[in-house]
């Protein structure tokens, strides 16, 4: 397969311009290498930009940025706090689109696993690269007429880390601009770290190209034609048409997970979906662990918690990913490539989590929140925090004088803070240590309002295994998805996916079978439970005293008994010590029916998604837990 530019003939009649020659408005093409230097000359020859821009990552051009997205109108500056911007997209373009989200690669069985006859995957989405590519080709030709072209030289990582990896971002959106220079590590500086080594190509236009006179709009993007496509031979992104988070912010899920995952499994080390958090008990003991749960479930929450029991200390690495790679001494390290938080807004307060709102009071953009008259921001959560009697409130759609009898919420259900990672007051002192953090521990969880307790511990890593390939979770606003279905996501991967789901077990099990590795614990965690339609558990800085059994258990403690479903908290053990009264029975209860039918949709899942790459021992897994289920006397080992 060919590079975008060079499949068609779209652009063979135009003299291929050298950087030099275009006009470029901004920054220094000396500083790049040839390798880069021909990319940018590609793609501008096919985009065809007014201008290019090479970005240095400095504050003034940060500040040269936010000047002219108040000029486009697409930011608007918030009085109230430092440094502060207010977006609102286009209606159209609020969350990632998965539908249209593709990876290409020449055998479709690389990509996605092939379903059982008759049945729609739901593991990824596949394109032949070639047909890819032109239907590419037609959308870039002229994209960015009347536009500028930046060129963002970012790391994802610490720049010089060995576990960093760069990517060259090519965009005709500032906004997108802005917020990568808060989420990677952006500028010259990695320019000069690369070098001439290879890098990830990343091209992105949201599709509005200001030719023949037309006019600009606050929010440009292009629903219609919006595709965001990966090419793991040639180590190019390119996404077309939205400006949104994830769709847009090229280093994050499209390139730190999709192709990262698949780097990962060629070099032996993991990209995951995971927080990543330090966690210190009374006694000054520190470890870290990370988790998985599916987007907007909690992880920039429990990532900086602030515990509330008394002594304990939780310090954030990351809140989205983690790079994990087992090091000479077969401990587990894990780096987080991000160098920001694009958190979701609502939700967000002093009661669930204090250290985010600190952190988002300077340097922040904040993207379909509502806003208040007196230049701050608002959304759901914020209720009991803020006197709106004083204040008229703006929705995210604009609507003036908005209240909350309108019936319809202020902000986005996927709103969010774009806010540098640097400023968390809980920031880990590791969380730029290039060599990684040691995890001890690894949850995975979801948002499941019956059947799955409070936490329970993996009997072993291969069942630790089964435990992130069953989860299911509640769905979010966080991508396209409608109403409150509780879908299928493996390891809160099945957006991020960057080759076949069966593949990616089988390389997670590998580490099983190796003797010289310090194998992390596994959990799985449910903040979610419900009863009578309500959060049975008090969530947030109480998940520390969940965090404490695990602690616990990662020292071995006497803390646990093992049952069918895996290894619970013997009565007691979860410290519910200046606790209001929880149900903790009804946390904990395991029912044999609900467990079996659980067993009965993991396995219809695997057999209609996985049909032909499930790894036998995650198939053992399944099926030592469903005949444990029925064999065992249940009440006996539940206690
Ligand atoms: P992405 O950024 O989409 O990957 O999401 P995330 O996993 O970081 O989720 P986040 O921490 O932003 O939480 C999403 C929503 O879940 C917010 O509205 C939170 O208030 C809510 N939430 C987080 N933790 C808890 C908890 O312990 N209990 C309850 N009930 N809600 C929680
Ligand atoms: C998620 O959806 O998991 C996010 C937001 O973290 S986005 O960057 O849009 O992927
Ligand atoms: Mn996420």
């Amino acid at each position: 397969m060919r590079s975008i530019t060079l499949l068609r003939n779209v652009y063979r009649p135009l003299v291929l311009r050298s950087v030099r020659q275009l006009s470029v408005t901004y920054g220094n093409p000396e500083s790049l290498s040839p390798k880069v230097k021909q990319f940018i000359d590609e793609k501008a020859a096919l985009c065809k930009p007014a201008a290019i821009h090479i970005c240095d990552g400095s504050d003034s051009e940060a500040q040269m940025l936010a000047d002219v997205l108040i000029k486009s109108g697409t930011w608007k500056k918030l009085p109230k706090y430092e440094n502060c911007y207010l977006a609102r997209t286009d209606p159209r373009d609020v969350a990632r689109v998965e539908s249209k989200t593709l990876i290409c690669t020449p055998e479709q069985r690389e990509a996605i696993p092939t379903p059982a006859p008759g049945v729609q995957g739901t593991l990824g989405k596949w394109q032949d690269p070639d047909s890819m590519m032109e239907s590419l080709n037609e959308r870039f030709n002229g994209c960015m007429e009347g536009r500028t072209m930046y060129v963002m030289p970012f790391s994802m990582g610490p720049v010089g880390s060995p576990l960093s990896k760069i990517g060259i971002q090519l965009t005709d959106s500032p906004y997108t601009v802005s917020s990568m220079r808060v989420m990677t590590r952006m500028g010259s500086n990695v320019a000069q770290a690369l070098g001439d080594q290879d890098f990830i190509k990343c091209l992105h236009s949201v599709g509005y190209p200001l030719s023949n006179g037309r006019s600009d709009v606050p929010w440009p993007c292009n629903p219609e034609q919006t595709v965001i496509t990966h090419f793991p031979e040639n180590n190019e992104i390119i996404s077309f048409g939205s400006g949104y988070g994830g769709n847009s912010l090229l280093g994050k899920k499209c390139f730190a997970l999709r192709l990262g995952s698949i780097l990962a499994k060629k070099e032996g080390w993991l990209a995951e979906h995971m927080l990543i958090l330090g966690i210190t008990n009374p006694a000054g003991v520190k470890k870290y662990i990370a988790a998985a749960f599916p987007s907007a479930c909690g992880k920039t929450n429990l990532a900086m918690m602030r515990p509330s029991l008394p002594g304990w200390k939780v310090e954030c690495v990351g809140d989205d990913i983690a790079w994990m790679r087992f090091d000479d001494n077969g401990v587990l390290r894990a780096i987080n490539p991000e160098n920001g938080f694009f958190g979701v807004a609502p939700g967000t307060s002093y009661a669930t989590n204090p250290q985010a709102m600190e952190t988002i009071k300077k340097n922040t953009v904040f993207t379909n929140v509502a806003e208040t008259s007196d230049g701050g921001v608002f959304w759901e959560g914020l209720e009991d925090e803020m006197d709106l009697s004083q204040v008229s409130v703006t929705s995210w759609l604009g609507q003036e004088n908005w209240t909350k009898e309108s019936g319809k919420p202020s902000s986005h259900p996927n709103s969010r803070f774009c806010t540098p990672s640097g400023q968390c007051p809980v920031i880990d002192p590791a969380w730029e240590d290039p060599a990684g953090v040691p995890i001890s521990a690894l949850l995975f969880g979801g948002r499941r309002p019956s059947t799955i307790p409070l936490v329970l511990e993996a009997n072993s890593w291969n069942h630790g295994v089964y435990l992130g390939a069953a989860m299911r979770s509640e769905a979010t606003a966080a991508a396209e998805h409608g109403g409150k279905v509780i879908m299928h996501d493996p390891f809160a991967m099945r957006p991020f996916f960057g080759y076949n789901f069966g593949d990616y077990i089988k390389h997670w099990l590998s580490f099983g079978e190796k003797d010289n590795l310090k194998l992390p614990q596994i959990f799985h965690v449910n903040w979610f439970r419900k009863q009578d339609g309500k959060f049975i558990w008090p969530g947030f800085g109480e998940n520390s005293r969940v965090l404490e059994w695990i602690f616990d258990r990662t020292d071995n403690a006497e803390n646990g008994h093992v049952t069918p479903v895996g290894i619970l908290p013997k009565p007691g053990s979860i410290n519910t010590e200046g606790l209001s009264p929880v149900d903790m029975d009804t946390l904990f209860s395991i029912n044999k029916e609900e467990w079996l039918a659980e067993c009965d949709a993991v396995q219809k899942y695997f057999n209609e998604q996985i049909p032909h790459d499930t790894p036998a021992q995650l198939q053992q897994e399944l099926d030592n837990l469903r005949s444990k289920l029925k064999h065992e006397n249940m009440e006996a080992n539940l206690g």
